[in-house]
């Protein structure tokens, strides 16, 4: 079982720059990357995307190529699955006979339902840092972004709304965020199969989700998986559907990349495509938006409910290119309360919210992929102070800590699994001094 640890005597950046590179080596299998070793033994959606950013700082070959393997457990409705499974690994539950989602025999199983979309942005990224070796493959890769986009828009939106749904807390990637808690409340777990955990053998069961949660988890892949993972049944019907403002601003900065990447590539109709999924932006923000804790939240789409705290995803506005004046006021000031709040920033929900707990998972700990998109936002708008202190915090823990899955955002301590390929990909593209 993986043990949080301070170290004591940090490490030199330089010897933090060979170790991360040597954390996306260990954790290659072949064509794609674990998150890490143990507690994750198979190719993650989002995961994969950071990895292929940290790949790019010095194998810009390999990054296309992760990229590129992800999409082989594409879907012939467009969706880019969170999990794609190429082996059945007992240590991990639950694996690809508990999804049971046979999407196309001749794609490796996956699980059936997505997670959030940065891939685009990060393709954008990697076709910058060379158009010339990257124009055959962002040729190959544009449709089924494109694909994956439309997937959303279409199967993932209740009609006449803009805002973006998740049906599962795992297609968030923030599993057990309270953003999720009255809406899982309200999913009655009675008949689930009985189950054994995998996670809490490798990490401390205090770091991760409460039965309570698993219990929910399970009875919303078993609902998907009886009526074959039908996803727009599900999100119209289904017994957990969630507007998630973390999907849906990295889907509209998604949007926005695709949209250069399609006129880059002389695509017309489908930049018009994009301009009408677009078009909606402002309107799915609007939704979001909750005066009464002055931050975008959750909000769960079968009653209207929203969610009452602040997760760092709130944050996110400012990356998916929404800038409300009078808002964007309000949205400042509860950052600058949430900073002050905590030395490790940006913790992943309200330090001053009863609900929060600095080590479980996606309640209280900070996670530096999250912050690499909420400070390259702020950066973007000229906040520039709080995206250094951002970027600043993210190094110190890593610095004092690790390449640990998430952090303690009032010690700095890292938690859940350790020698994460995330981490390690963050500090190479951005939090490294190398990157300066
Ligand atoms: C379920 C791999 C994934 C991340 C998610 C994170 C966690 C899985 C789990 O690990 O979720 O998808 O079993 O806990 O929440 O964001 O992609 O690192």
């Amino acid at each position: 079982m993986n043990k949080p640890f301070i170290s004591t005597n940090s490490r030199s950046n330089a010897d933090l720059d060979q170790r991360a590179i040597a954390i996306l080596r260990e954790n290659e299998w072949g064509d794609y990357t674990l998150p890490t070793k143990g507690l994750y033994p198979y190719q993650w959606n989002w995961d994969s995307m950071f990895v292929a950013l940290g790949f790019s700082e010095f194998d810009l070959d390999r990054a296309w190529t992760e990229v590129e393997t992800l999409f082989q457990g594409q879907w012939d409705n467009g969706m880019a699955a969170h999990i794609v499974f190429r082996q059945d690994d007992p240590s991990y539950f639950p694996g690809p006979k508990i999804w049971g989602s046979s999407h196309n025999p001749e794609n490796p199983p996956t699980s059936g339902c997505s997670q959030p979309p940065v891939a685009a942005t990060i393709v954008k990224d990697l076709y910058e840092k060379n158009p010339a070796a990257g124009k055959q493959r962002l040729e190959e890769i544009f449709p089924k972004l494109m694909k994956w986009h439309r997937w959303f828009h279409t199967m993932r939106i209740i009609s006449g709304g803009a805002a973006i749904a998740v049906t599962h807390p795992w297609e968030s990637g923030r599993d057990n965020s309270p953003d999720w808690d009255k809406a899982l409340a309200d999913v009655d777990p009675t008949g689930i199969q009985p189950y054994e955990r995998k996670d809490t053998s490798h990490v401390d069961p205090s770091m991760r989700p409460t039965k309570f949660e698993y219990d929910r988890y399970l009875k919303l892949v078993e609902w998907g998986r009886e009526r074959g993972w039908d996803h727009a049944n599900i999100t119209r019907e289904g017994p957990f559907a969630v507007a998630d403002p973390g999907i849906t601003f990295i889907l509209m900065r998604a949007d926005r990349d695709l949209r250069s990447l399609a006129l880059l590539l002389g695509k017309e109709s489908a930049a018009h495509e994009i301009d009408t999924w677009l078009y909606r932006s402002q309107h799915a923000a609007n939704y979001l938006w909750n005066d009464e804790i002055d931050a975008y939240a959750a909000r769960n789409l079968r009653n209207g409910q929203h969610a009452d705290g602040v997760s760092s995803v709130s944050f996110l506005s400012y990356y998916a290119g929404i800038a409300v004046p009078k808002r964007d006021a309000r949205l400042q000031k509860t950052l600058d309360r949430i900073l002050e709040a905590s030395p490790y920033s940006v913790p992943s929900f309200d330090p001053e919210h009863p609900k929060f707990d600095s080590c479980r998972y996606w309640r209280g700990p900070t996670w530096a992929i999250v912050n690499y998109l909420i400070a390259r936002g702020l950066q973007e708008y000229g906040f520039e102070e709080k995206a250094k202190r951002i970027r600043t915090d993210t190094r110190k823990m890593i610095q004092t800590s690790g390449f640990f899955e998430y952090f303690d955002p009032l010690t700095g301590e890292g938690a859940g699994g350790n020698n994460f390929t995330w981490t390690a990909a963050i500090w190479l593209a951005w939090a490294s001094p190398m990157t300066d």
